[in-house]
C-alpha cells in the first residue's frame, strides 16, 4: 500500500515527526507535499488534485483536521481512501492499546469521527460512485449509519461496565508477579529503538502470560531482576481534542507501571526538550503518576558534542529542579551507555520492590 501525504505549512518544521507518525501505520510513503493555504471545499488545491490524479497510490493521508465535507469531497475527487490526522492517530493508538477500556475508548472516538462523514455521504445522491468509502461494502449508507449509531451506544455502555472492573484487573496484573516498566516520550525520541535494544538482552517470551498487557510488552532481564517492559504510544505533539480521551485511556499502562523511562531526543533544541519534558510531566501528573519513580533517558547522544550534552543535562536539571528523577545519557541505536541504564533500572526497581 502506497500513501501520499499532505502536510500543512504549520507542521513543516516538524516534518520528520509527522512522516514518522504516518510510517508507523503505512510504511510506504510516496510523495509528501506541503499545503500552504487549505481550501474550504477540498482542503487541497485544484492544481495538486490534478497532480494526484496522475499518480499511483492507494490512500491519501492529510496531516491536519479535516471537515467531513472536505474528506467526502476529496474521496469523490480522487476516488481513493482519504484519512486525516485524527484518524491516523486513532489507528496508532489502536495498535498500542492493551486494555479493553483503551480499545473501547478508541473505537468510540473512531465512531464519533466517522458518523458525521457518513451523514455527509448520505447527502450526496450518487453515493454508489464512492470508491470503497469507509468500507461500506454491501450495506447501504443509511443502514450503515444506523448500525454505527447502535454500536456507539453499545460501546458507551461497555465503557461504563469496564470502568467498574478496573480495580479487579489491576489486582490480576499484580499477581503476574513482575514489576512493570513503561517507556514514554515524544514521537521519534527513540522509544521503540530503546525497547528493541532492551528486549534484545532477553529471550522474548510468548504473549500468553501477558495477554492483559499491550501487544508491545516483553519480559526483560535487568541483571538480577525481571520486569515487563512496554513500548507505549507515548506523546504526540498537537493532539486533536477529539482524540484526547482515547489518548488518556492508552496511558493506563503508564499509570499502573512501577517505573517510567522518559525517552528524550537530546539532539533537539534545548527549548523544545524542556517544553516537552514539562508537558510530559504535567500529563503524568494528570494521570496520577506524580512521585512515581522516573528515569529521563537522554537518547541520541551519538549526535551531539560533549559540550552540548553538558548544556542539555544542565538545562534539564534546572527545569526538573528538586525532583528525585534520574537523568542518564545513552544512545539506543549505537548501544552507548545501555549497560549503565540497565544497572540504574535494576537498582531503582530493587528500591521500588522493597517498599
Ligand atoms: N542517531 C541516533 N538515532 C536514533 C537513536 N535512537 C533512535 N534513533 C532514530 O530515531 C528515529 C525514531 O526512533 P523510534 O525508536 O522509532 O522513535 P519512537 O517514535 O520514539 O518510537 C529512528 O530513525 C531511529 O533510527 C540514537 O540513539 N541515535
Ligand atoms: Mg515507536
Amino acid at each position: 500500500m502506497i500513501v501520499e501525504v499532505a502536510v500543512p505549512k504549520k507542521y513543516v518544521e516538524y516534518l520528520d515527526e509527522e512522516i514518522s507518525l504516518v510510517k508507523t501505520i503505512y510504511p510506504v510513503v510516496g510523495n509528501v507535499f506541503v499545503v500552504k493555504k487549505p481550501n474550504r471545499k477540498t482542503y487541497i488545491s485544484a492544481t495538486i488534485l490534478d497532480e494526484l490524479r496522475e499518480k499511483r497510490f492507494d490512500k491519501l493521508v492529510v496531516m491536519d483536521s479535516l471537515k467531513p465535507t472536505q474528506i467526502i469531497n476529496l474521496v469523490r475527487e480522487l476516488r481513493k481512501d482519504v484519512i486525516d490526522r485524527s484518524m491516523l492517530i486513532l489507528e496508532i493508538f489502536a495498535n498500542h492499546a492493551g486494555s479493553l477500556e483503551a480499545k473501547l475508548q478508541i473505537e468510540l472516538a473512531q465512531l464519533r469521527h466517522n458518523l458525521p462523514l457518513i451523514k455527509e455521504a448520505i447527502r450526496y445522491a450518487k453515493i454508489g460512485e464512492m470508491h470503497g468509502f469507509l468500507g461500506a461494502g454491501e450495506y447501504g449508507f443509511e443502514k450503515y449509519y444506523f448500525m454505527l449509531k447502535r454500536r456507539e451506544n453499545k460501546v458507551r455502555r461497555e465503557i461504563e461496565r469496564v470502568r467498574k472492573t478496573r480495580a479487579l484487573r489491576r489486582e490480576r496484573r499484580e499477581r503476574l508477579g513482575y514489576p512493570h516498566v513503561a517507556i514514554i516520550g515524544y514521537t521519534c525520541a527513540g522509544k521503540t529503538t530503546l525497547f528493541n535494544r532492551l528486549t534484545m538482552l532477553s529471550k522474548p517470551v510468548g504473549p500468553e502470560p501477558f495477554t492483559t498487557l499491550t501487544p508491545k510488552s516483553y519480559k526483560v532481564r535487568f541483571n538480577t531482576i525481571e520486569a515487563v517492559v512496554t513500548d507505549t504510544v507515548g506523546f504526540i505533539r498537537d493532539l486533536p481534542p477529539e482524540v484526547l480521551e482515547a489518548f488518556y485511556a492508552t496511558l493506563e499502562e503508564v499509570a499502573e507501571s512501577d517505573l517510567i523511562l522518559n525517552v528524550i531526543d537530546s539532539s533537539k533544541p534545548l527549548k523544545r526538550i524542556i517544553d516537552e519534558v514539562e508537558t510530559s510531566m504535567s500529563i503524568l501528573g494528570k494521570i496520577g503518576c506524580r512521585g512515581k519513580p522516573l528515569i529521563h533517558v537522554l537518547n541520541k547522544i551519538d549526535l551531539v558534542s560533549s559540550g552540548r550534552l553538558k548544556e542539555v543535562m544542565e538545562g534539564l536539571e534546572r527545569a526538573l529542579n528538586n525532583s528525585q528523577d534520574s537523568i542518564i545519557p545513552v544512545s539506543a541505536e549505537k548501544n552507548i551507555n545501555i549497560d549503565e541504564l540497565v544497572l540504574l533500572v535494576e537498582s531503582t526497581l530493587k528500591r521500588v520492590l522493597k517498599r
